[in-house]
């Protein structure tokens, strides 16, 4: 009762404040969402994959069902710049896509280094289902993709060809710079998005009280060929476990490896911290890592503990969150190391 008292006040504050500031709110310590089903996704345009999975949600349906469901809404949508169709494409100009999908019970599948596959989640599910590994990459997942029904297309928008080309004119050839100069450019415009940074990460919560998340992205903009980042890493970008709870992530996906962030933000959860808490430990453990260098990337974790609670992270302000449940839709912005 307490609980719901909580965070009938917490919500209150929040439509407040969301008038005031029309996109998000500072999520508070903690955000006792006791009522699943539930689904939380990374950034706060994302709030339309989760209506998505929310269908299903809703419904009664699974958090596995749901998280698939959910993120193929970006996949799909030209203008996302970072999801799918329509991804900023890597220096040779080719759009190539990572995805994970797990379940509570350790069940997962990824794709990585994919191309001209409009839906990566959906072979990242049949992975977890139809073979006996776990990850497939490259030539072989997409073989595996056409195997099973999966057509080719060209997934490289005239616009995304655009920036590229215009990105080719300095060409510089470290993919670690290009968030570098977004990020010094949102923080001139004030705007304190990055825009380089909105890979989905989708957790679930199901009325049965089981677990799901996915994750899919083209990966960070102009990045060497054949990179690959933490999103289609179980335990990197995303880890989900029924006994305790699921975390993902976005942003530097190399620093989100270097830690196994979400697995490490599962393991924080186990061993008695609440999700805000977690994702705050592993958040400054990068940052211990990086030292001064910390301070020019962005990484971001959003986790929910079997129970419903949900907590996010991030190295700099400008993350957010958005929520989904019978209580409605919330955008929150993640508290941050650096302000
Ligand atoms: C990656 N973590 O490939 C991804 C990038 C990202 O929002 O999060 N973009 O490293």
């Amino acid at each position: 009762m307490l609980d719901r008292r909580r965070f009938l006040r917490g919500s209150l504050l929040s439509s407040a404040a969301l008038l005031l500031r029309k996109t998000s709110v500072a999520a508070p310590a903690e955000l006792p969402l006791k009522s699943h089903p539930l689904v939380i996704s990374t950034w706060e345009p994302n709030k339309k994959a989760n209506a998505e999975a929310w269908k299903i949600l809703g419904a009664g349906g699974s958090a596995l069902d749901a998280v698939e469901a959910g993120v193929q809404v970006p996949e799909a949508d030209p203008t996302d710049q970072s999801v799918g169709f329509g991804g900023l494409p890597d220096r040779d100009g080719k759009v190539t896509l990572d995805a994970c999908i797990m379940n509570g019970n350790g069940d997962c599948g990824a794709v990585m280094f994919l191309e001209g596959i409009m839906h990566p989640i959906k072979v990242a599910r049949l992975v977890m289902e139809k073979t006996p590994h776990v990850q497939l990459a490259g030539e072989g997942a997409l073989q595996f993709a056409l195997q099973n029904g999966f057509t080719v297309q060209n997934l490289l928008t005239p616009e995304s060809e655009k920036a590229w080309k215009q990105w080719l004119l300095k060409a510089d050839y470290d993919p670690m710079t290009i968030p570098k100069l977004l990020q010094q450019k949102n923080l001139k415009d004030g705007s304190g998005q990055q825009h380089n940074h909105d890979t989905i990460g989708m957790l679930a919560l199901d009325a049965a009280g089981h677990l799901g998340g996915a994750c899919t992205t083209s990966g960070m903009a102009y990045k060497l060929r054949g990179r690959i980042g933490d999103s289609p890493i179980i335990g990197a970008g995303l880890f989900v476990d029924n006994e305790v709870g699921a975390a993902t992530s976005s942003g530097v996906g190399e620093e989100v490896v270097r830690i196994c962030g979400s697995h490490t933000v599962v393991e924080l959860m186990r061993h008695g911290r609440k999700p805000e808490a977690a994702c705050r430990e592993a958040v400054e453990r990068i940052a211990r890592k990086k030292g001064t260098a910390a301070k020019d990337i962005q990484v971001g974790f959003i986790a929910i503990s079997n129970r419903g609670v949900i907590g996010a992270f991030a190295l700099q302000k400008g993350f957010t969150y958005a929520v989904q449940s019978h209580d409605g839709v919330q955008v929150f912005e993640a508290k941050a190391l650096f302000a």
